[in-house]
């Protein structure tokens, strides 16, 4: 059981105590056209991924607990499932109404920012909303600090709060063992985050040996040159795991007004005592959001992140609806 306790087994099965296994059990490793890489206690199996499976929760991702079949008529094929204790899901790029899972079963989602390249808050909230969604811990990860880290950064880290901050550089070590450190007994981390911001340059530091091909940024504008095409799990030969990424831009976030209301948890808190339970917190009499603005406990910008994304999250939720009633 030694290579599956590495992968997370044990951890994993104290989450799921019910489970009954009648198969060749394994874990994810990679997904791609319609076979999935399946580590296994006899090596790496490559299985077909049921084509029939339709609905998110049944299509296999990156990080799930598995069966794989020796089908007498095409081979290797995924069985059952294992039910997710974790989920990193957005919306599926490719349809609007669908959530997608990018990964399962892990205990962080590393958001992984570059030190080097302008702090974005609103990219960050959309990340740790993300992250906060799947059910494992958030992580912000702030790469390439041996360049130094801008004032902008600086204050961005006062703004999030109950978010562990790591500053890592591969160039200097730092930060490397305050990470591996997570995944010591068997955890699991995903790392997520844009194009060239060293995600991959991250795995191999963790890893001690290269895995992950990285590659340059360009110089013009830092930005990087998408080097990671899967979303590919890393075993550590130490136990632990690591899944790294294809840089992603933006994120639609999926059923997340929960997630959200967490990450703005002091916006929540407050507009929970205003006067009108339907107050939109711009000009009602008894706002306790626009007291607080005024005494400078909420900043007016994050107040507006706040609502935009509620709004678009609201749409969603009307837009799905619509198109359930309708499929009726
Ligand atoms: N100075 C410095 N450069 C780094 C550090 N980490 C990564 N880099 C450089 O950043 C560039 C991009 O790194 P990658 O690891 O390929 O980035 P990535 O996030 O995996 O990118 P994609 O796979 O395209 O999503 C490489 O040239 C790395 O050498 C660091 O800590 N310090
Ligand atoms: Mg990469
Ligand atoms: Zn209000």
């Amino acid at each position: 059981m030694k290579v599956l306790n590495h992968l997370g087994w044990q951890h994993y099965k104290s989450t799921q105590p019910e489970l009954i296994i009648t198969a060749t059990l394994g874990r994810v490793r990679r997904v791609d056209r319609g076979e999935a890489d399946v580590l296994t206690e006899q090596g790496e199996l490559r299985a077909a991924s049921d084509s029939q499976r339709t609905t998110v929760s049944a299509a296999p991702a990156t990080g799930d607990w598995v069966e794989v079949v020796d089908d007498p008529d095409i081979g290797f094929r995924i069985g059952t499932i294992f039910p997710r204790y974790s989920a990193v899901t957005r919306r599926d790029p490719a349809e609007e109404e669908k959530g997608q899972v990018l990964v399962s079963n892990v205990d962080f989602v590393g958001i992984t920012c570059s030190a080097d390249r302008p702090a974005n808050i609103a990219k960050v909230e959309r990340f740790l909303i993300l992250a906060q969604d799947s059910g494992a811990t958030p992580l912000l990860l702030l790469t390439k600090v041996d360049q130094g880290v801008s004032e902008d950064w600086r204050q961005l880290q006062n703004e999030i709060r109950d978010v562990k901050i790591v500053h890592t550089s591969a160039h200097t070590g730092q930060g490397i063992s305050e990470v591996r450190e997570l995944v010591s007994e068997n955890r699991s981390l995903v790392f997520l985050g844009e194009s060239g911001v060293g995600k991959s340059t991250l795995v191999n530091e963790l890893a001690g040996k290269i895995i992950q091909q990285t590659n340059e940024v360009r110089s013009r504008d830092s930005k990087g040159r998408h080097t990671t095409i899967a979303r590919e799990l890393v075993l550590l030969p130490s136990g632990g795991v690591l899944i790294d990424t294809p840089g992603i831009r933006g994120i639609g976030l999926w059923d997340a007004k929960e997630a959200l209301n967490k990450v703005f948890s002091e916006i929540t808190e407050v507009a929970s005592q205003c006067r009108f339970s339907d107050c939109a917190h711009q000009s009602e009499p008894g706002c306790e959001i626009q007291e607080a603005i005024q005494r400078k406990e909420i900043g007016p910008q994050r107040l507006e992140r706040y609502l935009r994304l509620m709004v678009e999250l609201d749409e969603q939720e009307e837009r799905l609806a619509l198109q359930q009633r309708k499929s009726k």
